[in-house]
């Protein structure tokens, strides 16, 4: 009488094996199990079956149910392992594969310039100052001794913007860094050693000319400065920047309306080769002088008592020596190829060109 009863468990087993999945599974606990499983249909049945019988075959019964309810959980679990075993091996990564190459960003030479810049006149004192690109004409040309009509001011190609009032005189994109050194004087008593590297602006575009370059400029102030100090400063800058350590420097005597007396600083090199060094030609590389007493006084110094040297010098073009590129222009074409080429990593140096 029991044979019904083995016969749902082998047909549970079978059903069980056969289900792929835990759908597959749910549908067999369900049709076993369920409100209206094979299974409970027989407990139903309990009530019809004759007294005699019905105690044994409650029993057997309920140790079937059991039996099923295992045999279903195992499978359960069983599929479970199986779908997570499947998920691993899907998702499976290998650790040991090298990372796919990053595009890695460069840096400008010119900012690599005037990185170098701050920290050898860092190295020395001075401070970086900064100021904005769009000045007052007082401050780009009144307080640096160089009058309306002055005949310095036709050498600036100026950008003149559109003036605050009609009778103000106009806005002008700075022409140097110097109303910046201007700035730092008006608002900090001195003793002063500041340097100031930036963009400036001249309506001046040919192979050689930018309409926007960036200049390299210092000021120091002190009670006792003198041409002496000037000189040291500017030949260890030099010989600190190109790394050649005996650099020949020369001093020329030059005018600029800022600075009395004025000089322009030349370095050795060879004209033939471009090589930097002794090669028995010079190269005007910047400009320099003592601070005017007028400029000292426009920007409320007292000269009887303070007086200091400047000096200022153009960042490309010292790149371009330095480093041998040839040209101007590429500076500002944001060719990546250029950059890759005369560029420096923010990384290790070692692994530029790597990808990584
Ligand atoms: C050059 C020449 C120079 C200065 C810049 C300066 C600034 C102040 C006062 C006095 Cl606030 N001088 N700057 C002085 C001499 C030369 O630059 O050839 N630049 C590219």
């Amino acid at each position: 009488m029991t044979d019904d009863l083995d016969q749902l468990r082998a047909e549970t087993e079978r059903t069980l094996a056969a289900a792929a999945d835990l759908r597959a599974w749910d549908a067999v606990r369900v049709g076993v199990l369920g409100r209206n499983g094979t299974l409970t249909a027989l407990l139903k049945q309990l009530g019809a079956v004759p007294a005699g019988q019905r105690r044994e075959r409650g029993a057997a019964l309920n140790r079937l149910k059991d039996t099923l309810a295992a045999l279903i959980e195992a499978r359960r679990a069983e599929l479970e392992d199986a779908a997570f075993a499947a998920r691993l091996a899907a998702e499976r990564i290998d650790p040991t594969l090298p990372p796919r190459p990053l595009p890695a960003g460069l840096i400008h030479p010119v900012s690599r310039t005037m990185e170098e810049m701050a920290a050898i006149f860092g190295a020395m004192g001075f401070a970086v100052a900064e100021g904005p690109d769009v000045e007052s004409d007082w401050h780009n040309f009144g307080a640096l001794n160089i009058p309306a009509h002055h005949p310095a001011r036709a050498d600036h190609d100026t950008f003149y913007l559109p003036p605050a009032a009609a009778d103000a005189p106009p806005p002008v994109l700075r022409t140097h860094t110097s109303p910046v050194q201007v700035r730092t004087m008006l608002h900090q008593p001195p003793p002063i050693r500041v340097v100031v590297m930036g963009r400036t602006y001249r309506a001046d575009h040919d192979a050689t000319h930018s309409p926007m370059f960036h200049q390299l400029e210092g000021l120091a102030i002190d009670r006792d400065l003198t041409l002496g100090h000037l000189k040291g400063c500017l030949i260890d800058f030099l010989r600190s920047f190109f790394g050649i350590a005996n650099l020949p420097v020369r001093f020329r005597s030059s005018y600029f309306p800022f600075t009395e007396p004025s000089m322009e600083v030349d370095i050795g090199w060879n004209r033939r080769t471009g090589e930097l060094g002794g090669g028995g030609d010079w190269l005007e590389i910047l400009g320099s002088g003592m601070v005017h007493a007028k400029v000292l006084a426009n920007c409320g110094i007292d000269p009887a008592v303070w007086q200091g040297f400047a000096f200022g010098m153009g960042v490309e073009r010292v790149t371009m020596l330095k480093h041998g590129i040839p040209d101007l222009r590429p500076f500002y074409d944001s060719d990546i190829r250029w950059l890759h080429h005369y560029g420096t990593s923010p990384l290790l140096p070692a692994l530029l060109h790597e990808g990584v």
